[in-house]
């Protein structure tokens, strides 16, 4: 029989045990602490991803929303109210899912509005004049020869302007485009403008007053912190409206140069002789759509013969926007033409609403939209008669239903019979692009993702042409 062992190495086998015990008992510890550390840590960012999905699928929905209202004004425009399309832009401006709710804002002159931003509220960087372009504050002379020189094809300077070889003495990697503007931040690549210039207080290009650009001198950008947007150049032109090729039938616009007679009368609602002699017009390379206005086609319009007698008395007009020219465009068929009934205001407007002399196959650059332009935009597009500017203004805010074709502005006497030739190439009753900026707001934790996206809807389904999270 084998001795038990010595008290001694008993109690040291037993110390050891309980050492041993310890040290697991504190290293299961540490590995449940931080199996709990890291169980916090995947909870709580799985809490800020769970709210970042939730604010971006709110956004998502406003956008998609903001889509479908545009989609169905495109597949069903509304030919007696100009309005509605903006109104029912407005009525989901602001909405809610079970996980967040979004708000769709831009801004009018600083203040803040529901709905999307109609880029035909602005006026196009690739059809601006230097005069109009001078009215943006801070412009000056050499920076709206130098934007001009930018998008101009050749590559001789304006008078004060900048070619390829001033970007190059300047230490510049890049010249002038030579082509359209894209953007409006493009705008920052023309010698001389600078972000300020172009963005104003907008440092984000959203169209919307941010915290940080509303705290005067705590953060970048510079702001004067008067809750109001000062979103510079940006705010008045853009690079993104094209004129929408729908009529407010929902057909598309019946091209006038292509167009068949027999389309044309029942398009248009006119006879066929009116056919006739519109067509004999609309082939000549000079025709001009406002010069159905102003009464230079043929006798064909019933304003002719006062407009053409007033258009001699006025003085002054001329010069912005590219289709200066008037009264050149007379067919040349006034002995047909006198035996030819005049077009009504019924004709007239289904000729606006119905009809272009846009190739189709190249969308013109967008002109103005008379329903949306802040007035402040028609005072720059018609620099040199703002009388007419007031009227055209002070017409449409008499229209509960808005403009619904150019021809409605013969009902203004105060319109200058050369602002009414000109205006065709520069004003529209319509609009094709929008840029959407929905803010989704996450139900559980407030966090916040804004989504933009420029939209057209002269196709359907409508096509997204810029679309950036953040
Ligand atoms: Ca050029
Ligand atoms: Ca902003
Ligand atoms: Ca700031
Ligand atoms: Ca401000």
């Amino acid at each position: 029989m084998t001795p038990p062992p010595p008290t001694r190495f008993r109690h040291a086998a037993r110390g050891s045990a309980i050492v041993i015990v310890i040290w697991a008992v504190a290293i299961a510890a540490v590995i449940v602490a931080g199996a709990q550390m890291l169980a916090f840590r995947q909870a709580t960012l799985g809490r800020e991803a769970l709210a970042k999905v939730e604010a971006r699928w709110a956004a998502r929905a406003g956008l998609e929303e903001t889509i479908a209202v545009l989609e169905y004004h495109t597949e069903k425009p509304e030919a007696d109210d100009a309005r509605q399309i903006f109104r029912d832009l407005e009525s989901v401006a602001d909405g809610s899912l079970a996980s967040g709710e979004w708000s769709i804002r831009h801004s009018e002159d600083g203040f803040e509005k529901k709905g999307p931003q109609d880029e035909s509220a602005k006026i196009n960087l690739n059809t601006i004049s230097k005069t109009q372009l001078q009215q943006l504050s801070g412009m000056s002379l050499d920076v709206s020869d130098a934007i001009v020189d930018f998008r101009d094809t050749d590559n001789s300077p304006g008078m004060m302007g900048a070619e390829n070889e001033f970007y190059k003495n300047r230490g510049l990697t890049y010249g002038p485009r030579n082509a359209d503007f894209r953007s409006v931040a493009e705008l920052e690549l023309v010698l001389g403008a600078f972000p300020q210039n172009v963005r104003g207080e907008d440092a984000n290009l959203n169209g919307r007053l941010d915290p940080n650009e509303n705290d005067r001198g705590e953060s970048e950008p510079a702001d004067d912190g008067d809750g109001l947007l000062d979103a510079g150049w940006s705010g008045y032109v853009t690079a993104r409206s094209h004129s929408l090729q729908m009529g407010a039938s929902g057909e598309p616009k019946l091209y006038l140069k292509d167009a068949a007679v027999e389309d044309m009368t029942e398009r248009l609602t006119i006879s066929a002789e009116q056919a006739a002699l519109i067509k004999t017009w609309a082939t000549t390379s000079s025709a001009r759509m406002e010069q159905l206005l102003s009464g230079d086609v043929g006798n064909l319009s019933s304003q002719s013969q006062p407009q053409n007698q007033r258009g001699r008395d006025a003085t002054g007009g001329g010069g912005a926007g590219r289709s200066g020219r008037s009264s050149q465009g007379a067919t040349g068929g006034n002995q047909r033409a006198s035996n030819v009934p005049k077009l009504d205001q019924n004709q007239l407007r289904r000729v606006f609403q119905e009809a272009t002399l846009d190739d189709p196959t190249k969308p013109a650059p967008g002109r103005v939209n008379v329903n949306t332009a802040l007035p402040s935009v028609l005072r720059i597009l018609f620099v040199d008669d703002p009388i007419s500017a007031d009227a055209i203004m002070t017409l449409r805010n008499s229209k509960p239903g808005g403009v619904l074709a150019l021809s409605d502005l013969l009902q203004s006497s105060r319109v200058s019979p050369d602002t009414l030739a000109r205006l065709g190439g520069v004003l529209d009753t319509q609009s094709a692009v929008f840029t959407i900026t929905s803010r989704g707001r996450s139900a559980s934790t407030g966090l916040e993702v804004e989504i933009t996206a420029v939209v057209d809807r002269s196709t359907l389904p409508a096509r997204i042409l810029e679309y950036r999270e953040q």
